[in-house]
C-alpha cells in the first residue's frame, strides 16, 4: 500500500457561507438578491444547516474516519457592526471547535474566506484606509476567543481568486473589470495575511500559520508558439507565484508594488503554504480576449472535464499528475510544510469522484516519497454546499445534500475516502480499481 507519514492529516475543507446557512450580513448576501448573478437565481439559504447543527456533520466526519477539518470563521457573525462583537456568535464558534476536537478532529482554521461584513464591505472592503487595522481587530478578537483551542490557521483564502473574480471576470462581488483595482485588492490580502500573522503569533507562538493558494497547471496551447508560451509565464506569475513569492522574500513585485525593498514584516510570514488545487488549464495568446489582456484559458478539448459550471464551461480539467508538479515546485522553490488545503471536483453522480481521489492522492505520496514535507490533505468538500455564482448547481461533495429536506447520502466515494483515511494511505485493492493505467504519478 502506499503509505502516508505518520500523523498525517486526513479531512475535508468548507467555509462558512457555503455550510453554515442565514448568513445575511455579509456581501455574499447582498450579492444573491441581485438578478442574474447566481445560476438560476438561488441563495445559500440555510445551506447545510451548521450555525444549528454542525455537529451532524461533525459526527459524519468521525465514522468516515476523518482526523482533520478546515472551516472558516464568518468575520459578519464575529462583528456584525464596526467595532461590535458578537459574545453569543464567538460561544458558538467555540462550542463548534471544541466539538470537533472531542471528536479527534483537528481543527484547521481560515479566518477571511471571501466573505466580508456588510458594514466593512460597504465602506469600501480592502480599498479603505482601514482596511488592515479592522482585519487585525477581528482577529485579535477571535484568536483570543478561540487560541486555546486552535493550532493551524489560515489566514485568507485564494487571495488571488477573490481580486480576479471581483475585479477582473466580475463572476463575484462587486463585480467589476477593473484590473488596477484587482491588484491593489490583492496587495492590500496579502498584507492582510501578514497581519493576521504577527497577530496570532504575537498570542500563539506555537502556533502554525500559513494561508490557502490556489495553484493551477498553466499549460501552453500550442507549444511551438512564442506568445502562448509568453502568455503561460505570465499567467504562471501572476497566479501561481506572485503571492506566495512576497508571503516568503518580503517582496512585492509588479505589478503588486514596485520597491525593491522587501515590504516591511511581510517577509517569512507562511510557516506552512496551502495548496487548493482543481485541476490543468489550457492558455493561447488571443486577440480577440481583450478583456483579460488576450490571454484565453480553456480546458483541454481532449482531456477528461468535470460537471458543467453556470456558464456552460467544465468547472475544470482532471489532471493529477498536476498536483505532484505543484506540490514538488512549491517544497523546491520554499522549503516550507505542505497542506493540501483543498482539492475536489464537481461530480454529482460521483462516477469520476473515487478515481480522482486514488488519483491524486497517488500523485501526492509520490511527492512526498520524493522529499516534500507534506503533512495533510483536505478534500473539498464533505458534503454538497453552496457553491457561490453556480449556487446549488455543482456538487463537490463526498455526500450528497438536498438543500430542502437536509437529507444527506453518502457517495461511493465517501466510503473510498475512508478506507484511505482509516488507513493512512491507499490500500492496493483501491490502486487496483482506480488508479492503474493512468499517468505518470504512479
Ligand atoms: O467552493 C470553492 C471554495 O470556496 C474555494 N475553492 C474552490 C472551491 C470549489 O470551487
Amino acid at each position: 500500500m502506499r503509505a502516508f507519514p505518520e500523523g498525517f492529516l486526513w479531512g475535508t475543507a468548507t467555509s462558512s457561507h457555503q455550510v453554515e446557512g442565514n448568513n445575511d450580513n455579509n456581501q455574499w448576501a447582498l450579492w444573491e438578491q441581485l438578478p442574474g448573478r447566481i445560476w438560476q437565481g438561488q441563495k445559500a439559504g440555510r445551506a447545510c444547516d451548521w450555525w444549528r447543527n454542525a455537529e451532524r456533520d461533525f459526527d459524519l466526519m468521525v465514522q468516515l474516519h476523518q482526523n482533520a477539518h478546515r472551516l472558516s470563521i464568518e468575520w459578519s457573525r464575529v462583528e456584525p457592526e464596526a467595532g461590535q462583537f458578537d459574545a453569543q456568535a464567538l460561544a458558538r464558534y467555540r462550542t463548534m471547535i471544541a466539538g470537533l476536537r472531542e471528536r479527534g478532529i483537528r481543527p484547521m482554521v481560515t479566518l477571511h474566506h471571501f466573505t466580508e461584513p456588510l458594514w466593512f464591505w460597504r465602506q469600501g472592503s480592502w480599498r479603505h484606509p482601514q482596511a488592515l487595522a479592522r482585519f487585525r481587530r477581528y482577529v485579535e478578537r477571535v484568536v483570543d476567543v478561540l487560541g486555546d483551542l486552535v493550532d493551524l490557521w489560515c489566514t485568507v483564502n485564494e487571495p488571488v481568486v477573490y481580486a480576479a473574480l471581483g475585479y477582473l471576470i466580475g463572476r463575484f462581488p462587486p463585480g467589476q473589470h477593473h484590473p488596477v483595482r484587482g491588484f491593489q485588492v490583492l496587495r492590500q490580502l496579502v498584507l492582510a495575511h501578514a497581519t493576521a500573522y504577527h497577530t496570532i503569533h504575537e498570542r500563539r507562538p506555537g502556533a502554525q500559520v500559513g494561508l490557502a493558494k490556489s495553484l493551477f497547471i498553466f499549460a501552453p496551447w500550442r507549444p511551438h508558439r512564442p506568445l502562448d508560451v509568453l502568455m503561460t509565464t505570465l499567467v504562471r506569475y501572476l497566479y501561481n507565484q506572485l503571492v506566495l513569492d512576497a508571503v516568503h522574500d518580503g517582496h512585492l513585485r509588479p505589478p503588486l508594488g514596485w520597491d525593491t525593498q522587501p515590504y516591511p514584516g511581510l517577509a517569512h510570514t507562511a510557516d506552512f503554504i496551502g495548496i487548493n488545487y482543481y485541476g490543468r488549464t489550457m492558455v493561447a495568446f488571443s486577440p480577440r480576449h481583450l478583456r483579460t489582456f488576450f490571454i484565453h484559458e480553456f480546458t483541454h478539448p481532449a482531456g477528461e472535464t468535470t460537471d458543467i459550471t453556470a456558464t456552460g464551461e467544465p468547472y475544470s480539467e482532471v489532471y493529477p499528475q498536476g498536483l505532484y508538479e505543484l506540490v514538488r515546485w512549491v517544497w523546491q522553490r520554499y522549503r516550507k510544510p505542505i497542506y493540501v488545503t483543498e482539492n475536489g471536483l464537481p461530480d454529482e453522480d460521483d462516477d469520476q469522484r473515487p478515481r480522482f481521489i486514488v488519483r491524486h492522492l497517488a500523485a501526492l505520496h509520490r511527492a512526498w516519497q520524493e522529499g516534500a514535507d507534506v503533512r495533510g490533505y483536505f478534500h473539498w468538500t464533505l458534503v454538497d454546499n453552496f457553491e457561490w455564482a453556480d449556487g446549488w448547481k455543482l456538487r463537490f461533495g463526498l455526500v450528497a445534500l438536498n438543500p430542502e429536506t437536509q437529507d444527506r447520502t453518502p457517495r461511493p466515494s465517501a466510503h473510498v475516502y475512508a478506507r484511505i483515511c482509516q488507513t493512512n494511505g491507499i490500500p492496493d485493492d483501491l490502486w487496483t480499481q482506480y488508479g492503474v493505467n493512468t499517468d505518470a504519478t504512479a
